[in-house]
């Protein structure tokens, strides 16, 4: 299988983040990067490419322009205001407040474009985003080009950020990215299997309304887990995007058997869909032993994990999401390739 890696991810590097009243050290830092791609290369996994560069127009057609031309700018705004350390939003157009209107204040905007204040924005944020963005469309091309599977190694995730805001470690969704471009290029069915320990809030909220991309996700129930306002059972699509939505909340702790359970449940609705084309969101925060999460999957689940999902049959983009073990998450990212594909 070939990698798609974005050597520009280590742009986009956070120092400190906010927990329980206190700056700690970031979460998603660009080492989680290296250790998976010393993992790709020492399982001889296959060739690395590097992205090809299409331009900014495939992410406007899930993104909001004016959204990209802000995380875009936003450093040097910051920059310009004397902001020394990364930048977070302060305040939030929450009920009551207007949102119909954009105030040219710098932190009415960085509310106005994000969900939460975990998610630092760094000098290199929209670099680093930007080429994952681009390598996920060349992992994309090699699919349509006739491999039967790709992944693309890239940092920050994207499924937490929606059509106009960060959050969630996310600033530009891959996965929608990498669907729209699929549809665009003439498919007709996509599915996005979100396995992330996380709720990917902003692909089910994309495509919530379409037929074209059925988005499934097995995730910590959001009652306790972030991002804790979407990602319930009941959120089934709307519109003509009725049905094409499933979502499958576990408890935290849950089993490795229940969450098996659930991707079986998950695979069914997509088979059902018969997808051209299977982006697989791959977070491996699912870990055990994963210092944000409370899934209990290691190396023999996530090999079982890739053997299912070459056992459902369809052509299939791995997109590299959350997964905050650093040094583990090269072994089990392998772990979920290998299984798919296992070396001849
Ligand atoms: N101190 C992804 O896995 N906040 N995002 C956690 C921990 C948000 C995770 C707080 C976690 C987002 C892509
Ligand atoms: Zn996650």
């Amino acid at each position: 299988m070939k990698t798609v890696y974005n050597a520009r991810h280590a742009a986009h590097a956070a120092t400190h983040e906010f927990f329980r009243g206190r700056l700690v050290p970031a979460f998603e830092v660009p080492a989680r990067a290296d250790y998976v791609l010393a993992a790709v290369q020492a399982a001889q996994l296959g060739a690395l490419l590097e992205p090809v560069d299409h331009g900014l127009a495939p992410l406007e057609r899930v993104h909001a322009p004016a959204y990209l031309r802000f995380v875009q700018g936003a450093w040097a705004e910051w920059q310009a205001l004397g902001g020394e350390g990364d930048a977070f939003p302060a305040v939030w157009p929450v009920r009551s407040l207007r949102s119909d209107v954009v105030p040219p204040s710098f932190a009415a905007r960085m509310g106005l474009y994000s969900m939460d204040s975990g998610t630092p924005l760094t000098s290199g944020s929209w670099e680093a985003a930007y080429w994952g963005a681009q390598a996920s469309l060349t992992g994309l091309d090699q699919v349509l080009a006739g491999e039967r599977s790709a992944y693309v190694l890239t940092r920050p995730p994207g499924h937490h950020a929606g059509a106009d805001f960060f959050g969630g470690y996310c600033f530009v969704n891959n996965a929608a990215v990498a669907a729209q471009a699929a549809l665009d290029a003439g498919l007709q069915r996509v599915a996005i299997l979100d396995v992330d320990y996380h709720h990917g809030n902003g692909t089910q909220a994309i495509f919530y309304d379409r037929a074209d991309v059925f988005y499934a996700s097995l995730h910590g129930d959001p009652q306790t887990e972030f991002p804790f306002f979407l990602g319930h059972a009941d959120e089934t699509g709307a519109g003509a995007g009725q049905g094409f939505n499933a979502n499958f909340p576990l408890p935290a702790g849950a089993s490795n058997e229940a969450w098996f359970t659930a991707l079986e449940a998950a695979l069914e609705r997509l088979q059902a869909y018969a997808p051209e084309l299977l982006i697989v969101s791959l977070g491996v925060d699912t870990y055990g032993g994963d210092p944000i999460s409370h899934f209990k999957l290691d190396r023999p689940e996530f090999s079982r994990l890739g053997q299912r999902l070459a056992a459902f049959g369809a052509r299939t983009l791995f997109l590299q999401e959350g997964g905050y073990a650093t040094e583990a998450i090269g072994h089990n990212v392998v772990a979920v390739l290998q299984g798919f594909e296992p070396r001849p």
